[in-house]
């Protein structure tokens, strides 16, 4: 896999607010391919070691218990430049100083619920890919 790919997920909220469908064609019509996708659920163990570089702040076990509450579907998507430009399609962390038009601005419920997420690096892209995904799904 080259460095033009990014691994997202959404996340339980957006999931139980009925906007899979919404956010996966905001992706697609934003250019990005579809490189593996699922309908999955992380265990609390998944979401820990997931998230274990946040594991000192102070909102790590809202986290992990909120990414393991219910199903997420996770995809790994290929477009040039794909970690930042996606990291830009969905906006700043906290929805209520995300642009317009972004998926947070849209869909997030708020700072610790919030849609989705995108991995902030290549290398982090490339370990959270493989964190979920195995060699035969990824197209
Ligand atoms: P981003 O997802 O924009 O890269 P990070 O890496 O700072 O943001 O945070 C990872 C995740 O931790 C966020 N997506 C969010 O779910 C949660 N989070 C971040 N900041 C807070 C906060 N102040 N309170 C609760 N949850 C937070």
């Amino acid at each position: 896999m080259s460095s033009n790919i990014t691994f997202t997920m959404i996340k339980p909220d957006a999931v139980a607010d009925g906007h899979i469908g919404a956010i996966l064609e905001m992706i697609s019509n934003a250019g990005f391919k579809f490189k593996a996708l699922k309908l999955t659920q992380l265990t609390v163990a998944d979401a820990k070691k997931f998230y274990e570089i946040h594991a000192e702040r102070p909102f790590y076990g809202e986290l992990v218990d909120f990414m393991s509450s219910g199903p997420i579907v996770a995809a790994v998507l290929e477009k040039e430049n794909a970690v930042e430009d996606f990291r830009k399609l969905i906006g700043a962390t906290n929805p209520a100083e995300a642009a317009e038009g972004t998926i947070r601005k849209k869909y997030a419920r708020s700072v610790g619920e919030n849609a989705v997420h995108g991995s902030d690096s290549d290398e982090n892209a490339l370990i959270e890919a493989t964190f979920h995904f195995s060699g035969r799904e990824i197209f």
